[in-house]
């Protein structure tokens, strides 16, 4: 007999497990002291490149949490630095781009990827957190919008100005610059897909900085390349962004299985929005997490609820993990939500 679907593919197919499915952006990493411990002076990009350290960093959140998901350890910025772009993730900060680009000739500085040549730390990872896996493993990239104007602001912002500038005063190098961009990250997840993750996350972060109009016109193409590509292997796909409540409809149509939503937009809100035939992911208030148990079962509570009037849903946050959040309180919120499960069948 085979062995019982996994509840985190049941829910993407749009089906309903015997329990809510779990798991937590940037579980991995962060808050939790074993992840510290082992990191100790090596830098985020070079322990991702130790297929040993970055399998080891991707099983313990499974192993403390017990969620139903792993998280590849990797970075969004890791197949742009592979190819030759100059990127350091700096502590407390994120990814700085040593030449932020800046017009069309910053275009020859994209080759193709080559994930067997360029990546092959990440596939080898891949190999050996699914020898001890025993929940799906999710592996990702970011979506072009995302990675793009890291490339083009240099690092993190909050207004995404030049990036916006570029898009609306070069639209040749924007549409060129979106296409490299989605061949990079479809090549990595293609990799990832074939090296044997379950699922895959495309993660377009900052798109919630952008119009309905804008998103249509400058991103949801290069968006829909990726991900229809990556649907072509019929693994599960998940599109994530922050911000990105006006953008759902969009971001389900780009093509996607599940559409991740951020806290701002009430799982209630999102139903209606992206229709029945996606799988909703999210949405805890990240912050909720800090202000102690009881404030995190009200709240989950409420999720789950709305969540079930739905149907298909994995439970996540609306948002990464913070630095500061205690791991006690993740573990129960773990436990919270599959008897929560239990409970309403
Ligand atoms: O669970 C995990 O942590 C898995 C591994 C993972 C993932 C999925 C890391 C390791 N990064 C990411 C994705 C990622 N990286 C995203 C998309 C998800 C999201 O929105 O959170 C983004 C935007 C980045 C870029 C990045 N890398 C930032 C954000 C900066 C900004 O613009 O605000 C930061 C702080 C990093 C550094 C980083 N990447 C990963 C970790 C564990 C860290 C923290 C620093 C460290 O431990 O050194």
């Amino acid at each position: 007999m085979n062995p019982p679907e996994p509840p985190l593919l049941v829910a993407a197919r749009g089906d309903i497990p015997s329990q809510v499915p779990v798991w937590f952006m940037r579980q991995a990493g962060r808050s939790l002291p074993e992840y510290r411990a082992l990191r100790a002076n090596e830098s985020i990009l070079e322990a991702i490149q130790r297929p040993d350290l970055a399998a080891e960093i991707t099983l313990q959140p499974v192993r403390r949490y017990g969620v139903d998901a792993a998280i590849l350890f990797s970075d969004i910025v890791v197949p742009v630095a592979a190819i030759g772009v100059g990127v350091e993730i700096v502590p407390g900060r994120g990814p700085v781009i040593a030449e932020p680009f800046r017009g069309a000739s910053d275009l020859l500085r994209l080759r193709p990827l080559i994930p067997e040549e360029d990546t092959p730390y990440v596939l080898e990872t891949i190999a050996i957190a699914k020898r001890e896996l025993n929940v799906p493993l999710i592996g990702f990239a970011g979506a072009p919008f995302t990675v793009a104007s890291y490339l083009i602001e240099g690092g993190p912002s909050r207004t995404f100005t030049r990036t916006k500038a570029l898009m609306y005063n070069d639209e040749p190098t924007w549409f060129a610059l979106m296409e490299a961009l989605a061949e990079i990250a479809l090549a990595s997840l293609r990799s990832q897909v074939a090296a044997g993750v379950d699922a895959i996350q495309l993660f377009d972060s900052w798109a919630g900085a952008l119009s309905r109009r804008d998103y249509a016109r400058y991103v949801l193409p290069a968006s829909r390349h990726v991900l229809e590509g990556i649907g072509a292997t019929g693994t599960p796909r998940i599109h994530f962004g922050v911000g990105t409540g006006e953008l759902l409809e969009l971001m389900a149509g780009a093509g996607t299985d599940v559409i991740g939503v951020d806290w701002r937009t009430s799982l209630a809100d999102a139903s209606p929005r992206v229709g029945r035939g996606y799988c909703l992911q999210g949405n805890l208030d990240p912050a909720v997490v800090l202000a102690g148990v009881a404030a995190t079962h009200r709240e989950a509570a409420r999720i789950l609820q709305e969540g079930a009037d739905h149907g298909p849903h994995i439970f996540n946050l609306g948002h990464g993990v913070l630095p500061e959040t205690d791991p006690g309180v993740l573990t129960d919120l773990v436990e919270f939500v599959h008897n929560f499960a239990r409970a309403a069948t």
